[in-house]
């Protein structure tokens, strides 16, 4: 019996070369960063997901267009904030910063190192009923 040729063997191996090419190219767009954007109005966050790497360093940049005060709060794994922001949620904040309205902040914080997504929540008083709540999400390190 006859194996494959060295032809084809090199056309095989070009392919796969190229498909590794692209497959990067598409993790490269999505993939976690170091750094959040987030711009913040009456009453929201946009965008409201972001992907970062477990246990780095991010950098979180905060623009807000509105006209009342608003916070930025990352919840503990697993928090289940039920109906409203309240007292017993409190103990239960990874991470938070307050925004002033027309302004805007950098801030930093340690990513959870737990992988899994986090809720982000502004908590003014009805402010995530109205909308101000997002996601975080946490991915492993490779
Ligand atoms: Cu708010």
């Amino acid at each position: 019996m006859k194996g494959p040729s060295m032809a084809q063997m090199k056309k095989v191996l070009l392919l796969l070369l190229l498909l590794q090419a692209l497959s990067l190219t598409a993790c490269g767009s999505s993939g976690p960063s170091t750094r959040i954007d987030i711009t913040i109005t009456d009453f929201m966050f946009s965008p409201d997901e972001f992907t970062v790497s477990a246990g780095e360093e991010i950098t979180v940049r905060a623009t807000h267009n509105g006209t009342v005060a608003h916070n930025v709060k990352i919840m503990r794994y697993g928090s289940d904030l039920g109906e409203e922001f309240d007292d017993e949620d409190k103990a239960n904040i990874y991470w938070e910063m307050d925004v002033r309205p027309d302004g805007t902040e950098t801030a930093r914080f340690i990513a959870p190192t737990r992988p899994g997504v986090y809720l982000l929540v502004c908590a003014m008083p009805g402010h995530m009923q109205a909308g101000m709540i997002g996601r975080l999400v946490v991915a492993a390190q490779k």
